[in-house]
């Protein structure tokens, strides 16, 4: 019957309208489906670049509006970091340099996603060049040191780009090498070891004098950190690092920096995106949610707290044990008060 129906539509459509014979309902076909695709990409760019979930007031983009000068901008320079057109660039190709760019603004969003476009390059030879760049989620802000031009003993996470190998070159890894740190204000990272020992994960990459768009995504969610690496030109991310069950608290700030010593290199970063991720909580997970002031990584001894477990509390037990037991004696004085009054009363009555 539906048949019957369509084709004397059909049948009528021609009728009417000439244009309308089988070629040519092919084509129409064609044409709606080409429409609707065309839609769907654009609705599928638009829900990756456009949309609510990129964090305009986290992020570093062109046109770079009042860096550097201005107090209305979200981000501030430090060392020797520039802004061009095309980039801010933490360091020349030039020996014993320092700069950074930090965000003026705490980071409050749990689940994120930061994409970091840069660009490392210079004259130096391979491994004749130094020394990368680090980015940063950390509590403290515009501090020179010497972990890839920020300080030491920092709290928070690292991302580094080490472009040269200051360790013994005999080791298994090839530079440039990508390394994930996270600091608990103790920690330390150890420069001459490139970082190894406080190392979470890492991967090498080709991140120096590519001739490809060189990014870096950094994904933090559920307490699940994962990096990952587009430096071969091919549009695709490649996993370099991920490590669960990491800890960060919330109201630290992102930074990027860099530092030169007797190797240099340009090191220039041309952007920093910041997307929320929404990530509905289970009842169990919001329930267990606690937390967090000191960065760790669940069941790392480097992350055990060395000060002793449960200081803090015992003086606040301390505290409430003495409150109750002032509150209770009181009560109990009250109630001794009013017994002994009573039993005076009593005795008084007894005399009359
Ligand atoms: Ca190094």
């Amino acid at each position: 019957m539906a048949a019957t129906v369509s084709s004397f539509k059909v049948t009528s459509l021609r009728c009417l309208c000439p244009v309308f014979h089988s070629k040519n309902w092919f084509f129409l076909l064609y044409l709606l489906v080409a429409v609707f695709s065309c839609q769907c990409f654009s609705a599928a760019d638009e829900h990756d670049f456009t949309d609510d979930f990129f964090k305009k007031e986290y992020s570093l983009a062109k046109p770079y509006s009042g860096l550097g000068f201005s107090s209305f901008s979200q981000w501030d320079l430090m060392g020797t970091a520039m802004v061009t057109p095309d980039h801010i660039r933490l360091t020349p190709d030039l020996q014993s340099r320092q700069g950074a760019v930090w965000s003026r603004v705490p980071l409050i969003l749990k689940d994120w996603e930061l994409k970091v476009h840069f660009k490392i390059h210079g004259q130096g030879k391979k491994n004749l060049n130094g020394d990368g760049l680090a980015i940063w989620l950390t509590k403290d802000r515009m501090n020179n040191g010497a972990v890839f031009g920020n300080m030491n003993q920092f709290t928070g996470l690292g991302v580094f780009l080490d472009t040269y190998p200051n360790a013994e070159k005999s080791h298994d890894r090839s530079f440039p090498y990508v390394s994930v740190m996270l600091g608990n204000g103790s920690l330390l990272y150890d420069h001459d070891q490139d970082g190894r020992p406080t190392e979470l994960g890492g991967c090498s990459a080709a991140v120096r004098n590519s001739v490809h768009d060189t990014f870096l995504l950094v994904r933090y969610s559920t307490n699940r950190l994962s990096v990952m690496v587009d430096v071969d030109g091919k549009g695709e991310w490649r996993a370099c690092a991920d490590i669960t069950g990491l800890r960060l608290p919330i109201g630290y700030y992102f930074g990027a920096s860099s530092a030169t010593g007797e190797l240099s290199d340009n090191h220039d970063i041309i952007s920093m995106k910041l997307y929320q991720l929404t990530n509905e909580p289970t009842s169990e997970e919001a329930e267990e949610e606690e937390e967090v002031t000191i960065p760790r990584v669940d069941n790392m001894e480097q992350f055990q707290v060395k000060v002793e477990e449960g200081g803090g509390m015992s003086g606040l037990q301390l505290f409430f044990t003495l409150l109750f037991s002032i509150l209770g004696l009181g009560v109990l004085g009250v109630v001794a008060l009013i017994v002994y009054s009573r039993w005076k009363e009593n005795k008084r009555k007894r005399f009359y």
